[in-house]
């Protein structure tokens, strides 16, 4: 078998379906015997950035972090999966800049915000609107849509379970590199 790691990025807005379409991806792989590795907002900005909030210097620094993290990981061998607002085109571009372009897939979950709304699995959203949670991305924060991804998926119009299969169609074309 060919090339197995690389990192695939998932962009979107909070309750856009990132995690939950990043996890299902991860099953599928998993299944294949593809080693992978899931980067998010879990397991990253509850520990190694603790100390990093959601002004645009922390996110950035956040991404940095978790760029160079993500570079480590493919490294030794394994598919990195990361699920990240990333709301700036810049800063997907400083990060496929530290992973490398051959190294980064970057799946959009384009999620109209109206959707996140609706949903507002966290009550993060309501607490925004509220002005008790200021630079909420949506809200008060901006976040630029990708114009080219390698993949997007509209979570409001396709069946997850399609979207999971064109995600893990398009990985496989690159796994057997
Ligand atoms: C956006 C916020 C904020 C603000 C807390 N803005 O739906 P969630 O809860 O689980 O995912 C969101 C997560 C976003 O962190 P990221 O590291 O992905 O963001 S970035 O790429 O911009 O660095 C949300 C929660 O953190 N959250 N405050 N103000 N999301």
């Amino acid at each position: 078998k060919g090339h197995a790691s690389f990192v695939v990025w998932f962009t979107g807005l909070s309750g856009s379906g990132k995690s939950t379409l990043a996890n299902m991806v991860e099953k599928r792989l998993f299944e294949k015997g593809v080693h992978t590795f899931s980067l998010d907002g879990d397991n990253v900005r509850g520990g190694l950035n603790k100390n990093l909030g959601f002004s645009r210097e922390d996110r950035e620094e956040n991404l940095r972090r978790i760029a160079e993290v993500a570079k480590l990981i493919v490294d030794s061998g394994s598919l990195v999966i990361a699920s990240f607002i990333s709301p700036l085109a810049s800063d997907r571009a400083f990060v496929k800049d530290i992973i490398g372009v051959q190294d980064f897939v970057e799946v959009f979950v384009n999620t109209p915000l109206e959707i996140c709304e609706q949903r507002d699995v966290k009550g993060l959203y309501k607490k925004a609107r509220a002005g008790e949670i200021k630079n909420f991305t949506g809200i008060d924060a901006p976040y630029e849509a990708p114009r080219f991804s390698d993949i997007e998926v509209k979570t409001d119009l396709e069946d997850l379970e399609l979207s999971v299969e064109r995600i893990v169609n398009y990985l496989n074309t690159k796994l057997e590199i």
